[in-house]
């Protein structure tokens, strides 16, 4: 299998099938498309990979995947631990990780990932604080609801598909205290940055 990704500074999609690629055990290459090059650069290199134009993509037994949540799936068929087990669990992790997938703009055109940003607190938009809101509401409910110390109990997809937010959360000084949160949503961001596999990303993407 082929992963082909973009620059991990800032590509989260990029980074949510790469950590279920490396939860799945299965092994894997990466390949690596710098983004924001010149003179459109970014999307001649992205296009020789991807019918969409857009980062990433998985290329595996003779099939070109483009879509993370597609991959995730797909990586989830060869290696079923990366949802939970139990089938309550299993729809919620799944919820969770849709509801990331396709929500949350505010937040993600305000806040873009940025690793090679110093963290700083900075003033967002109400919508923003909604996005915010919203995410640790989802967060507290699953922690609660299935004892943690991930989302749906054991690490899943769900989690992959928060760990970009998490890194949000971290740059732009979001206080989820101010958002609703007693204690569990922060615990469970940080937990999230401390991740062998997303400290082996950031490590990389410096
Ligand atoms: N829905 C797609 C979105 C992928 C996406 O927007 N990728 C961005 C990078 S994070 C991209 O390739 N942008 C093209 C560019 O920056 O040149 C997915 O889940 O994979």
């Amino acid at each position: 299998m082929e992963l082909v990704i973009g620059t991990k500074k800032w590509s989260t999609w990029s980074l949510r099938p790469w950590l279920a690629a490396k939860r799945s055990g299965l092994p894997f290459t990466e390949t690596l498309v710098e983004l924001r090059q010149e003179n459109n650069m970014s999307e001649a290199a992205i296009r020789a990979h991807s019918p969409s134009g857009l980062v990433p993509v998985l290329k595996a037994d003779g099939l070109t995947i483009w879509d993370s949540l597609a991959i995730c799936e797909y990586l989830a068929e060869k290696a079923p631990h990366l949802w939970p087990k139990d089938p309550a669990a299993r729809a919620m992790a799944r919820a969770a990780a849709a509801e990331m997938h396709s929500g949350f703009q505010s937040l993600r055109g305000e806040c873009p990932m940025a690793l090679e940003a110093t963290p700083k607190e900075v003033s967002l938009s109400p919508a923003t604080h909604k996005d915010i809101r919203r995410i640790v509401a989802v967060w507290s409910e699953l922690l609660h609801r299935f004892g943690g110390p991930f989302l749906a109990g054991e690490w899943s997809i769900a989690d992959a598909f928060y760990t970009p937010v998490a890194t949000r959360f971290r740059t732009y000084g979001v206080r989820l205290s101010d958002f609703g949160d007693s204690g569990a949503a922060g615990e469970y961001c940080q937990r999230l940055l401390e991740q062998p596999e997303f400290l082996e990303w950031e490590a990389a993407s410096k």
